[in-house]
């Protein structure tokens, strides 16, 4: 009798902490997400691909327009019980003086990842430096200038560390990635 091996996530070596998630999920009814906050509409453009790619990868997202400067009071209440929510990263991009992400991360202890928009007086150098230099004890994960996708690759990275199902996606990922680039002729 031909006796195929099970396999899938649920049972690997980490059985036991992938099922304890998807019991946590169920009970609470509650699905991880990323939430996602630009510092005005004229972000909007950059910020799309973090979007377009965590949709890819079926991750869902809260989005906000929200500024440290301009709407500081809303930008905390909506920080307040993110957790609760859900989120298990918050992703901010905002340009010049980009204070946004540190303040996020003054809210929170979930990661932060900063996405430095790119400005129109010093092409986004300004926006890189206020969101680069943190102090130590509030920390904030830099990507590139305009790097949006990759903010979003992080936060599903970051997720997956307890989420098999995404850690396989990822894989898939890197696999096409490379497919690509190696089939390429010129
Ligand atoms: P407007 O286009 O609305 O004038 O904004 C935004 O992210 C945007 O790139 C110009 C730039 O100002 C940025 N902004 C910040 C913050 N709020 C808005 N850097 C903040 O709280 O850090």
């Amino acid at each position: 009798m031909n006796h195929a091996r099970a396999s899938g996530p649920e049972h690997g070596p980490d059985a036991r902490r992938f099922i304890y998630t998807k019991h946590i999920q169920f009970f609470t009814g509650m699905n991880m997400k990323v939430g996602i906050v630009m510092g005005s509409t004229s972000d909007l453009d950059v910020m799309k691909g973090a979007f377009e790619m965590l949709d890819k990868f079926g991750v869902g997202y809260e989005k906000k327009v929200l500024s440290a400067h301009r709407t500081p009071h809303a930008l905390e209440e909506w920080i307040d019980g993110a957790r609760e929510r859900g989120i298990t990263s918050f992703i901010a991009g905002a340009g010049g003086a980009a204070h946004l992400a540190g303040v996020v991360a003054a809210f929170t202890t979930l990661p932060v990842i900063a996405v430095p928009i790119m400005s129109k007086a010093l092409r986004g150098l300004d926006s890189l430096l206020a969101m680069v230099q943190m102090p130590t004890g509030i920390p904030v994960a830099t990507v590139a200038i305009d790097g949006a996708k990759n903010a979003a690759l992080l936060a599903v990275e970051i997720m997956a560390v307890t989420d098999k199902g995404l850690q396989e996606k990822l894989r898939e990922f890197r696999e096409e990635q490379a497919r690509k680039i190696l089939e390429t002729e010129i």
